[in-house]
C-alpha cells in the first residue's frame, strides 16, 4: 500500500472513531445518539430529565422515536406521549438535535398532544374572589405560563372570599370536566370533598396562595415559607413603633388558611422577651373587601385610641387599613405594615402611613402554579413528595414531604425600592 494511501485509509478510521455510534439518520436530519429500552416506571419527561435535565424536551424523544420508526420498525411508535411500554426501543437524539427539534416545533406541550391526537388541556385559575389586584397579578403569570405550555388558562371566581360560593364553582368546573383545578382556598378543610370529587373524576388540583388541606389537593403551591411571614411582620411593626405600644391584626376573612396560619406565627413572635412592651389588642376581619376593610380599620383606631399599629397580613386589608390612618390624620401616630402589592402600596410608603411592608410577586406564583398543574396533568409527574419538575423560567421545583413546592423568599419593600416594582 503506498504511503499516500495508508494515509488516506488512517485518516478515514480516525473520523469513523470520532464519529458518535450513531444510528441511522432520519427524514429531518436527526439523529439516535443513543438508543434507550424503556424500563419499569419510565416515562417520557422523566427520560427527558435523565438524558437532557429537562422534563419539558419529553416531545424531542417522541418526535425523534416516531421518526426513527418509520425508518426501522424496531424502534416503537409513539402515539399518545404520557404512555410508553416497558421494552420498547427509543430514539435519543444529541442535546443539540433535541434542542433543535424542540425549536422546530410550532407549538409545545398541551397543543404538541393536540396534534398528536390528544387535546389541549382546558384548566381553570380561580382566586378567592374576584376584584383583587393580587389575584389579577397572579392570573397575568398564570397566562404567561398558559402561552408558553400551549394549554388554555380561565380565570373564575365567586363574588366573595367564601368557600360555599367557591365550592359550588368547583363543583361546576368538575360537572364540565376541565382538565385542572388550581385554587386559592377560602377555607381549607371545607373545600377538602370537593377537591377530593375532582381528582376522583381525574381531574387534578393545585392549591396555590391559600391551602385545600392535604388530602382535597395534589400539590399546594406556598408562595413563602409561613413562618417568616408571619414573623417579618411583627418584626416590622415593632420596629416602626418602636418597640412598645398596642397593635391590632385587620386580617381578610376569619376562615382563610393562609392568613390564620400566619397570624399564628405572629402570635409565636409576639411572645419573644423582645415584644414584652407590645399588646396584641384585637383581631379583626375585612373579608378581603375594601369598605369592609377601611371600616374595620377605623373602628380599631376609635375603639383603641392609643393605638400604635395595624399588621394587615392581606393586600386588601394593609391598603384599606392605610386609607383610613391617612384619611383619620394619623399618619406618623398609627403605623400599618402586612403584606400589599407594590402599586396599591407605593403612596402609603411616600406618605409614611405604611412605611415598610412584604409580600412576593404574585404573578410568579399564577406561573408556577400553572406549571405545576402542567407537569401532573400531563402525567410527567404523579404529584408525589420528591418529584420534581421544569417550570419554564422559574427553573426546576421539587414537591416537598407535606406535598408543597415553595415559591421563595418574600421580599421586603420601602422606600428605597417601592418604585422598582410594578405590580
Ligand atoms: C390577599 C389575599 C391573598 C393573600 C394576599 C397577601 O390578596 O387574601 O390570599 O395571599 O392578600
Amino acid at each position: 500500500m503506498s504511503k499516500k494511501l495508508t494515509r488516506f485509509v488512517a485518516v478515514l478510521l480516525l473520523i469513523a472513531l470520532l464519529i458518535p455510534a450513531a444510528g441511522a439518520t432520519f427524514a429531518q436530519g436527526v439523529a439516535c445518539e443513543e438508543d434507550y429500552s424503556v424500563q419499569a416506571d419510565d416515562w417520557l419527561s422523566k427520560l427527558a430529565d435523565k438524558f437532557y435535565g429537562d422534563v419539558l424536551a419529553y416531545p424531542a424523544i417522541f418526535e425523534a422515536t416516531n421518526a426513527a420508526a418509520k425508518a426501522d420498525p424496531s424502534y416503537a411508535t409513539i402515539e399518545n406521549p404520557d404512555l410508553i411500554e416497558v421494552g420498547w426501543k427509543l430514539c435519543i437524539p444529541s442535546a443539540e438535535d433535541a434542542q433543535a427539534l424542540l425549536a422546530g416545533e410550532s407549538m409545545m406541550g398541551g397543543e404538541m398532544m393536540a396534534e398528536s391526537g390528544g387535546e389541549a388541556f382546558n384548566f381553570v385559575l380561580v382566586p378567592k374572589n374576584l376584584g383583587n389586584p393580587y389575584f389579577d397579578t397572579a392570573n397575568v403569570g398564570a397566562q404567561e405560563a398558559a402561552a408558553e405550555l400551549g394549554v388554555n388558562v380561565t380565570y373564575q371566581g365567586s363574588a366573595t372570599a367564601d368557600a360555599t360560593e367557591q365550592i359550588q364553582l368547583l363543583n361546576s368546573l368538575i360537572a364540565q370536566q376541565v382538565d385542572g383545578l388550581a385554587v386559592s382556598a377560602n377555607d381549607a378543610d371545607a373545600l377538602v370533598p370537593t377537591g377530593k370529587a375532582a381528582m376522583e373524576a381525574g381531574i387534578p388540583v393545585v392549591s396555590w396562595d391559600s391551602q385545600i388541606a392535604p388530602g382535597g389537593r395534589n400539590v399546594h403551591v406556598n408562595q413563602a415559607v409561613a413562618e417568616d411571614i408571619g414573623r417579618v411582620q411583627v418584626q416590622i411593626i415593632a420596629d416602626l413603633i418602636g418597640g412598645e405600644g398596642q397593635i391590632a391584626i385587620l386580617s381578610a376573612t376569619s376562615t382563610a388558611p393562609n392568613q390564620n396560619e400566619w397570624i399564628e406565627w405572629m402570635k409565636d413572635e409576639l411572645s419573644k422577651p423582645e415584644y414584652a412592651n407590645i399588646e396584641l389588642v384585637a383581631i379583626v376581619y375585612g373579608d378581603d373587601e375594601d369598605e369592609k376593610s377601611y371600616n374595620e380599620a377605623q373602628g380599631l383606631m376609635k375603639t383603641y385610641p392609643e393605638l400604635k399599629g395595624i399588621i394587615s397580613p392581606t393586600t386588601v386589608g394593609i391598603a384599606a387599613s392605610a386609607r383610613a390612618v391617612q384619611d383619620a390624620g394619623k399618619v406618623g401616630q398609627v403605623f400599618v405594615t402586612g403584606l400589599g402589592t407594590p402599586n396599591q402600596m407605593r403612596e402609603y410608603v411616600k406618605s409614611g402611613a405604611a412605611p415598610k411592608f412584604a409580600l412576593w410577586n404574585p404573578a410568579d406564583l399564577g406561573y408556577l402554579s400553572i406549571y405545576t398543574l402542567y407537569a401532573i396533568a400531563s402525567g410527567q409527574i404523579e404529584g408525589k413528595p420528591g418529584d420534581t419538575f421544569n417550570a419554564g423560567k422559574l427553573g426546576q421545583y421539587t414537591i416537598d414531604e407535606n406535598g408543597v413546592v415553595l415559591l421563595g423568599p418574600p421580599t421586603i419593600f420601602d422606600i428605597n425600592n417601592i418604585d422598582d416594582f410594578n405590580f
